[in-house]
């Protein structure tokens, strides 16, 4: 008596598939070409539902660089960027912690952020809610150019 057993499954595995396939395109309407879901989903999923969840997301890499180093979002997009490195690394959108003013930047209406250091495994978020281009450096690293810009560009059509 395997066969019902089997049938049944790959049904449900079926169904599950259809249900993650349909989630997805309830996203469109955004033109933000990015996909963060890595294919067979996330393992464990994102912790703590209810907390933002992440849009999009940077990795801090080991050469030292934002990938992506530039990346679209919506206002309301929570961005996460991850230390995928051995060493610390910092975001930084503060000219007071940058290493040249000049390096960061953003809409005059949107506060300065800054992580202060990541380190290896770790993560920072932040939520952009106001139009515009910023840009951020990694402090630690900046003299290196590793250097990034989240634009938040508005919502359009329907
Ligand atoms: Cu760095």
């Amino acid at each position: 008596m395997t066969m019902p057993y089997s049938s049944l499954w790959r049904l449900a595995v079926g169904v599950a598939l259809l249900a993650g396939m349909m989630s997805c395109g309830q996203d469109q309407g955004r033109t933000t070409p990015v996909d963060t879901t890595p294919p067979g989903g996330l393992p464990g999923g994102p912790a703590g539902s209810g907390a933002a969840v992440p849009a999009a997301k940077v990795e801090m890499t080991r050469e030292n660089r934002f990938f992506p180093d530039v990346l679209v979002v919506r206002p309301g997009d929570t961005v996460e960027w991850s230390n995928n490195s051995d060493v610390p690394h910092t975001v930084t959108n503060d000219p007071a912690s940058a290493l040249h003013r000049e390096d960061v930047s953003g809409p005059s209406s949107a506060p300065r952020f800054d992580s202060g250091y990541v380190l290896p495994g770790q993560t920072f978020r932040h939520r952009f809610t106001a139009v515009g281009e910023y840009r951020y450096a990694c402090s630690l690293h900046e003299a290196q150019g590793m250097m990034g810009r989240i634009v938040v560009a508005p919502q359009v059509g329907p």
